[in-house]
């Protein structure tokens, strides 16, 4: 099986990898939907939604700060080492992730797409100002902070940089984004459910092309029924065997 995805990669010209949660499972950052995903009771789902933040801004802020604790503590594994690499082989051209956790960015991947945005960067939610709390140097104070953060510009609640349910993607990463997968002939897929849209279209647009579809995920998703070549293994142990 692995030797058969080594077989399709180096076979490919234009190849991409689209990753979801997942891919950063095994780093320790809980996914969404696997039944470890909870926090507080909350489903991560019902939190990461512009009405959540409207109702209790104080409850959302609190999530939020607990995963950049959690994520900051985190490292790249295998899996993101490997998709870095696999790029400077000349392999894979770009990396198109959902994550908003910055670990394909640390293990050293230069083409990287963020869909849904970054947990480190906050906004402000009347003012169009932005800061990237770890180029800023804030991230301690704001980790240790309480409350709702201010904005230093309008004074109005600054909310974390990522998109939530309902809301538009970043516009230029998207349209990279499906650029990208129309012009690619295979995707590699992985650690994602592909079922929060329009993230989950990219691999259908590589297979409607003609490309193929590799997908390495230990259970199956919303993108197994199109998949080429399925490989139901963890992230970091699929892809340490591809590169060796
Ligand atoms: C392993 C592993 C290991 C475990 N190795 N694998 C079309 C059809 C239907 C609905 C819609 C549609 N178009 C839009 C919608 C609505 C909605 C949507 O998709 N809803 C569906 C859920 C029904 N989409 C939206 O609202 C999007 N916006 C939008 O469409 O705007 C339109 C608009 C236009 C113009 C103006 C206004 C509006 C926005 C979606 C935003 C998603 N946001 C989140 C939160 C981000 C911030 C944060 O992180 O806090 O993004 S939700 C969450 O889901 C997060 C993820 O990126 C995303 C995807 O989850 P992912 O990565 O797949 O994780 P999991 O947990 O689901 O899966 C993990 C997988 O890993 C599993 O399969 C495991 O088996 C596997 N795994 N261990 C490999 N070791
Ligand atoms: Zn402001």
């Amino acid at each position: 099986m692995i030797g058969e995805a080594v077989k399709l990669l180096l076979r490919s010209r234009s190849a991409i990898a689209f990753t979801g949660a997942g891919i950063s499972a095994e780093s320790g950052v809980p996914t969404f939907r696997d039944p470890n995903g909870l926090w507080r009771n909350h489903k991560p789902e019902e939190l990461a939604t512009p009405e959540a933040f409207k109702r209790n801004p104080e409850l959302v802020w609190d999530f939020y700060r607990w995963r950049m604790e959690l994520i900051r503590k985190a490292r790249p594994n295998d899996a993101h080492l490997a998709l870095a690499e696999l790029e400077r082989m000349g392999i894979i051209r770009a990396v198109i992730t959902q994550n908003v956790d910055d670990l394909h960015r640390e293990a050293g991947t230069e083409n990287l797409i963020e869909l849904h945005g970054n947990i480190f960067r906050v906004k402000c939610t009347s003012c169009n100002y932005s800061e990237d709390l770890k180029k800023s140097g804030r991230l301690e104070e704001f980790l240790k902070g309480n409350g709702v953060p201010k904005c230093p510009n309008c004074g109005s609640q600054l909310r974390p940089d990522v998109v939530w349910f309902g809301e538009p993607l970043p516009k230029e990463a998207l349209e990279k984004a499906f650029e990208l997968a129309s012009k690619a002939d295979l995707v590699l897929v992985i650690g994602t459910s592909g079922v929060v849209y329009p993230a989950a279209y990219i691999p259908y647009i590589v297979k409607e092309r003609g490309g193929r579809v590799i997908e390495i995920n230990p259970k199956g998703s919303g993108i197994t029924p199109i998949a080429d070549l399925f490989i139901p293994l963890p992230a970091g142990k699929a892809m340490r065997g591809i590169l060796d």
